[in-house]
């Protein structure tokens, strides 16, 4: 039976999907969906003038799907003389004009916009009915049911359940191949390759011009470049994306999935990850297009299971840490870290060639892949000692992909080791050496990888020495770091005095 009276549907821009469990079921003669830009979204961080393009023209496109699908949109745009810029201020500007008996929101994807939803109830007198977001494969009692009672929450254990859950890369109750994971035979440095995929680039049609000229009028001061936008702003594109990959990039995805080149900012990862984290592409799908390619023989097991794992396994962990630890996660600072990041994270512009090559393509396009993530911006700031509030602010402005459910786990968590061992086992920490391996970016720097000391040393190897020896007291019964601490302990003192010197000597020059 349809309830009686107007049902008002908030869809926020992270909820672009027409198969939304707040949509699910509902009556399109007696709702309303309302759709929101507001300040608040917009200013709650710097964003990256790409991710405001993105997020907008993606709403904006969403809104025209919606209505193509029957359903009566609201839409309130930025430059709404009206616009309240918030999403509560929305929320009580709609109900003068819909008059609806209740609302009906798919829960919201951080701690921030969780608080609105749940005032809403009490400060409009309406019933508010909040709704799992069935795009995830793991519900939150799934994930505490998992996580209660271990002593450490390791996402590969995480991971075998949800393979088991979704049948997976599973014969009967057995992994593929007899293994659960295959990275043993990934991880390998890449050679620069004319053949290599190219994400599609997508011309901007007329909505995204207005947006981009909006952002570039409103948001000039924000980071970023806003040149050259070719990102997928509507499913159909996103999906064209989605094949691009299965096509030419998943067989070579594992092997490669961790090396780095200059010049190539997408390697054979899928670009994909902004279109599912708004809500354009269903993750579940993706794996059974893998999965569907593995068993056609068109890519091969390391490269099928490592994709997967990457979203059932890593993205669903994410999101069950980021919820289980609740809205001081953020606070977080197990290393007592404090340094300011140096303001070349906003400008790109370090002789560091593998800091420039990293910076560099994010602030052109807001995104950079996993490993240069990890290994080289975040690792730089884990050894500098910055503050990992602000290194999570950062990641959080500047990428594509980033809302805070995801964002936060893994900048604060497994890249900074804020939670002092929850995500990561060890702190991502690396020399030159692991940067030397992993890419092609040494030559081209002006400094020596191979040197520790002396003023064209690699800045990366006396910071590591200096990383370890600062935080002995709280690393250093740490058996995965057993071997770096043995090496150091070895060292004899003037060596060790000459490496802190030299790290020291480098970190002023930040400040
Ligand atoms: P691919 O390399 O093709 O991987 C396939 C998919 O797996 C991705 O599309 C993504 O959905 C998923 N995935 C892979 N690794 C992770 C991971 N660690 N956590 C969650 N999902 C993962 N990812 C985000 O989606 N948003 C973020 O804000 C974000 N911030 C990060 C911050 C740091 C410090 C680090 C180290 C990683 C972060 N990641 C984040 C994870 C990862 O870097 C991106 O998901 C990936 O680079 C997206 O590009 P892609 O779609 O080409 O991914
Ligand atoms: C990130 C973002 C931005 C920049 N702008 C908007 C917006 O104007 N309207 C909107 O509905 N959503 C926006 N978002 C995404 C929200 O911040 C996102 O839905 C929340 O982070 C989820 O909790
Ligand atoms: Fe980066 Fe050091 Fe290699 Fe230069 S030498 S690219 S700073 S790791």
């Amino acid at each position: 039976m349809t309830p009686e009276g107007t049902t008002l549907v908030p869809v926020l821009g992270d909820q672009l999907s027409l198969g939304l469990s707040s949509l699910a079921g509902a009556d399109p003669a007696t709702t309303v969906v309302l759709m929101m830009e507001v300040s608040d979204e917009t200013a709650y961080v710097r964003h990256h003038k790409t991710k405001l393009v993105y997020i907008l023209s993606a709403m904006r496109h969403h809104a025209q799907a919606l209505r193509e699908a029957g359903w009566r949109v609201d839409y309130v745009a930025l430059d709404d003389p009206e616009n309240s810029g918030s999403f509560t201020g929305e929320i009580a500007r709609a109900i003068q004009r819909h008059d609806p008996a209740r609302i009906a929101v798919t829960e919201a994807g951080e701690w921030r916009v969780t608080a609105m939803l749940d005032s809403w109830e009490t400060l409009f007198g309406i019933p508010v009915k909040i709704l799992p977001d069935t795009r995830f494969l793991a519900t939150h009692a799934e994930f505490e049911a998992w996580a209660e009672g271990r002593k450490a929450l390791r996402m590969e254990f995480f991971y075998r359940e949800m393979r088991r859950k979704t049948g997976l890369l599973m014969n009967g109750d057995k992994p593929a191949g007899g293994e659960w994971n295959y990275d043993t035979q990934n991880r390998k440095p890449a050679k620069g390759d004319l053949l290599m995929p190219r994400p599609h680039a997508f011309a901007p049609d007329a909505i995204t011009r207005a947006v981009i000229a909006l952002v570039a009028a409103r948001f000039a001061d924000h980071p970023g470049s806003l040149d050259g936008f070719t990102f997928a702003v509507t499913a159909a594109d996103a999906e064209r994306q989605a094949d691009l990959f299965f096509a030419h990039a998943l067989a070579d995805f594992g092997p490669y999935e961790d090396a780095m080149l200059s010049g190539e900012r997408y390697l054979w990862h899928s670009i994909l990850s902004p279109y599912i984290n708004s809500g354009l592409l269903d993750p579940l799908d993706l794996c059974r297009r893998a999965e569907a390619a593995y068993r056609a023989g068109r890519a091969p097991l390391n490269s099928v299971e490592g994709y997967i794992r990457q979203i059932i396994g890593w993205r669903e962990y994410m999101r069950g840490i980021y919820w289980r630890e609740g809205p001081d996660y953020v606070t977080r600072n197990f290393l007592d870290h404090h340094r300011a990041l140096p303001g070349f994270y906003w400008t790109g512009e370090t002789d560091m060639h593998c800091m420039a090559e990293a910076l560099g393509q994010t602030l052109a396009t807001a995104h950079a892949h996993h490993i240069q993530r990890l290994m080289v911006t975040g690792n730089f700031a884990l050894l500098i000692g910055a503050d990992p509030a602000q290194v999570h602010a950062w990641y959080l402005e500047v990428y594509l992909d980033a809302y805070e459910w995801v964002e936060l786990p893994n900048t604060l968590g497994m890249s900074q080791f804020g939670d002092g061992g929850l995500i990561a086992s060890k702190p991502y920490i690396a020399s030159g050496a692991y940067i030397d391996r992993m890419s092609d970016y040494c030559g081209r720097c002006r400094y020596d990888v191979k040197q520790r000391i002396g003023p064209d040393a690699c800045p990366f190897n006396a910071l590591y020495w200096d990383f370890l020896a600062r935080h002995e007291d709280t690393l250093g019964d740490n058996m995965r770091l057993a071997m770096p601490y043995r090496n150091w302990r070895r060292t004899d003192p003037a060596n060790q005095q000459a490496l802190r010197a030299q790290a020291a000597g480098f970190l002023d020059t930040l400040d």
